[in-house]
């Protein structure tokens, strides 16, 4: 069997996608996600002029050797747009294998260890009351876990809130316009508020949901080691990037001062970004997924590390990860000893009809396809109706005009 056709498709059902899908010359086709949120043209350029041509020709069913050859053979290796890119190739070659096969992904993976994936939605309000409402409204809905966000008196815009309606929350997108938003930001302000709002969000929803909270990489280790302590009578599954990625020895700090567990790795692209977290168990959720972190090649390898001593995956799944990303996440998820908790948030209409799909939500629960590959696909008419539209994530300043982290 033969690669014979490499294509990347742009399309933009309220927010951009990059799907790789890869042609055989027996007719098959697989598809996998390449989305880089507000950074898309230059994965799209790195597949069509750098890896397009090196695949032609190729057996697609030699997935480990074709990741090995796109990742030794660039010589610059890692970053999140040559890992977005690899990625976009692997998750297709995995679809087609499994169609060969006859055989869902997660059969190829061991198969299944879990009924169902467990996900967290999305709750936020402009008040503490609008939080606490959205986020009991998730749990009647079914859900089993909760991340919670609200609007920080005092400021303008805060991360994880809807613009339009907290109704709307769940269509949350934050990546609005060509030049980037410039938002406010105030470390005092959101330090002494998030106690607040768990307090509250425990007083009137109890004990027992389980409830989650991003801190979106913008403390220091000693801040959020203060966080941390302070949230520790509401029993949070985890807090999520408390400090900027690249501080990995400032986890050390963090994780001697606080028990409440900590998440990150949706920024991450390999696993030696995170190798040293796992290996101290410094965090206890590696947050790493398929797109962005090499394809399920890839993080596949990084959930095995992370088995070895006890850190469960916790796939970072915003809606800028496309169905495609979702589907190969699930497969993946389904499979793994050592699975902890899924992000959900569900796709415009728009963009399930562009990627029409198999899995499916029900009672809290998102459950893999049975269809053979990855049962997920794109819809190449109606990608069409939708072009590329610039958009850029917001970037934040400090009240002085500090440029800070988003
Ligand atoms: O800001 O995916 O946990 N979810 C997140 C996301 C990220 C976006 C960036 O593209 O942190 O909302
Ligand atoms: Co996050």
């Amino acid at each position: 069997m033969k690669i014979t056709d490499v294509d990347v498709i742009v399309t933009c059902p309220g927010r951009n996608f990059v799907t790789v899908r890869i042609t055989t010359d027996q007719g098959l086709t697989g598809v996998g996600d390449a989305t880089l949120n507000g950074r898309e043209l230059a994965v799209v350029s790195y597949l069509r002029e750098h890896l397009a041509p090196l695949l032609i020709g190729r057996d697609p069913l030699r997935v480990d050797d074709t990741w090995h050859y796109l990742y030794r053979g660039a010589y610059w290796r890692r970053g999140p747009v040559t890992m977005t890119s690899i990625a976009g190739v692997d998750t297709a070659l995995w679809d087609i294998k499994g169609k060969v096969a006859g055989l869902p992904v997660y059969q190829l993976l061991g198969g299944r260890s879990r009924d169902a994936v467990t996900v967290y939605g999305h709750a936020s309000g402009a008040t503490v009351e609008e939080a606490v409402a959205d986020a009991a409204g998730y749990l009647e809905r079914g859900y089993r876990a909760v991340r919670v966000q609200s609007a920080i008196p005092g400021l303008d815009s805060t991360y994880g809130i809807g613009g339009v309606a907290t109704a709307a929350a769940h269509a949350y997108e934050p990546a609005d316009s060509a030049i980037p938003t410039e938002n406010v930001w105030d470390t005092e302000a959101y330090l002494d508020h998030v106690p607040q709002l768990f307090a509250a969000v425990r007083r009137e929803l109890g004990p027992l949901p389980r409830l989650l909270h991003d801190v979106h990489h913008r403390l220091t280790p000693n801040e959020a080691a203060r966080l941390g302590k302070e949230l520790e009578p509401y029993h949070l599954t985890w807090m999520e990037d408390p400090v900027p990625a690249e501080m990995q020895d400032g986890y050390r700090h963090l994780r001697a001062h606080t028990t409440t567990p900590i998440a990150t790795g949706e920024v991450f692209s390999s696993i030696y970004d995170c190798e040293l977290l796992i290996r101290e168990r410094l965090i206890d959720y590696i947050r790493t997924t398929v797109v962005h972190a090499g394809g399920i090649t890839h993080l596949r390898r990084i959930f095995d590390l992370a088995a070895l001593y006890d850190v469960r995956s916790g796939s970072h799944g915003a809606t800028d990860l496309s169905p495609v990303c979702l589907a190969a996440a699930l497969h993946v998820d389904t499979a793994i000893p050592n699975f902890g908790l899924q992000e959900y948030m569900p796709h415009t209409p728009e963009t399930d009809e562009v990627f029409p799909h198999s899995y499916r939500f029900e009672d809290g629960m998102l459950h893999v396809g049975e269809a053979p590959g990855l049962g997920v696909d794109i819809d190449l008419e109606k990608a069409a109706q939708y072009p590329y539209q610039p958009a850029s994530l917001p970037v934040n300043r400090l009240r002085d005009g500090t440029m800070f982290h988003w």
